[in-house]
């Protein structure tokens, strides 16, 4: 192992003794371990090497959870029946007061109870499920209204802005970086061919037409832990908490709850958007949050899985043409086979537009 995970882990304060580290989870982004503990009484715990790639400004981020974690719990542990410790990420402190250590290489981590006996789902298998996880989208987006103080930081700046994301991938195709660009005509072509319709939200919040919320922005389905009996959790990754729009949690929570394969699906055959799981989603999330909604909201609610799938689409492209620097990848193409995978969905998306359509307009 290339980290001393142990001595890193000793720099918290926790209660229980390193036992074992294993690398845990599916995430894209940070490196997981979870850390067994010697004592069975006491937690285990997920260690996380943060990406700061990706998240440059690790103070800002780190307050930023910090924050939104302890409102969680203030609310929660307010919630009759609640269990505060599964259904809240708690982080971690230092020895040194901070919420994060740095190691001699410059390196930051992080640390978590792992919430145990949870379950997660890159593929979500029932209605039940959907629902579930629409609710609790919904009941986070609701919980984290009324956060005391000033806004919270951008940790990712434009982080869903899709014109911005436009421009870049334009600029990305100009440069040409990994010299790769000749290999993608199809796929560029699809990307561009879509660009002005997808801009639709940012043009929305431009006009004062929705209004700016505090949002999870990586509602992807395996972000949201359950129990074992399908119940929702607690959700997790946090790191983008931060202002946003509701559509682009709908639509990503859409785009990984209710696509029947998996995001990098190899076999484009086996993709579709099955309209039962978004109809449970949407169901369970409007139940939360419907009222919140203003009109404009609900009107293209059902066109954001469209916009987040072109989106992901086009990050997805982008980082296989700059030479696969942001997402972690387990093979050579593997950043050209989930643009190929997402464009897919779009396109089935699209064919399901008017039901999805439909299935909003009633429930709202
Ligand atoms: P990434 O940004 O890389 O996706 P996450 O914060 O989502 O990182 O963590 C990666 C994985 O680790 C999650 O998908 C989940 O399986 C697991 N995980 C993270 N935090 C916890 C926690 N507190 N309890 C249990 N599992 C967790
Ligand atoms: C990343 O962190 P993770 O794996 O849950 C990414 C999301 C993408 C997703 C695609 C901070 O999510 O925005 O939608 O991969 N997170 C960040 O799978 O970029
Ligand atoms: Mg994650």
């Amino acid at each position: 192992m290339d980290h001393d995970l142990k001595r890193i882990f000793d720099s918290f304060i926790i209660e229980g003794t390193f036992l074992k580290a294993e690398s845990f989870g599916s995430g894209h982004i940070h490196e997981t371990f979870l850390i067994r503990t010697r004592e069975p009484d006491k937690n285990d715990y997920i260690l996380q090497k943060i990406n700061n790639t990706v998240f440059r400004n690790i103070p800002e981020l780190q307050e930023n959870i910090e924050r939104v974690t302890l409102h969680l719990r203030k609310k929660v542990s307010g919630i009759p029946g609640s269990d505060v410790n599964r259904e809240c990420l708690q982080m971690m402190m230092c020895k040194d007061g901070k919420s994060w250590h740095t190691d001699d290489k410059g390196n930051f981590w992080r640390v978590f109870i792992f919430i145990s006996d949870h379950r997660s789902y890159d593929i979500v298998d029932s209605p039940g499920k959907a629902f579930e996880g629409g609710r609790a989208i919904g009941r986070f987006q609701a919980l984290l209204a009324d956060l005391p103080g000033k806004p919270l930081h951008e940790t990712i700046p434009s982080f869903h802005d899709v014109e911005k994301r436009i421009s870049g991938f334009i600029n990305t195709l100009k440069t040409d970086p990994a010299g790769r660009a000749s290999e993608t005509t199809m796929e560029t072509d699809f990307i561009l061919m879509r660009a002005e319709e997808m801009k639709i939200i940012q043009k929305l919040g431009r006009e004062d037409k929705i209004p700016v919320r505090i949002t999870h922005n990586d509602t992807k389905f395996n972000n949201i832990l359950f129990d074992q009996n399908g119940k929702s959790l607690c959700i997790i990754d946090l790191d983008t908490v931060m202002p946003g729009y509701f559509h682009s949690d709908f639509g990503d929570a859409i785009r990984t709850g209710a696509n029947v394969a998996a995001e990098d699906e190899r076999d484009l055959s086996r993709i579709k958007m099955d309209i039962n799981l978004f109809g449970a989603y949407a169901e369970g999330y409007l139940r939360e949050i419907k009222d919140t909604l203003n009109n404009i909201e609900k009107e293209f609610l059902a066109f954001a899985p469209l916009v987040m799938t072109f989106e992901q689409t086009l990050r997805f492209l982008n980082d296989y043409l700059e030479g696969d620097t942001y997402y972690k990848i387990h093979h050579e193409k593997h950043n050209l086979q989930r643009t190929r995978a997402q464009m897919t969905l779009l396109k089935n998306m699209e064919e399901q537009y008017g039901v999805m359509q439909g299935i909003i307009r009633k429930l709202v």
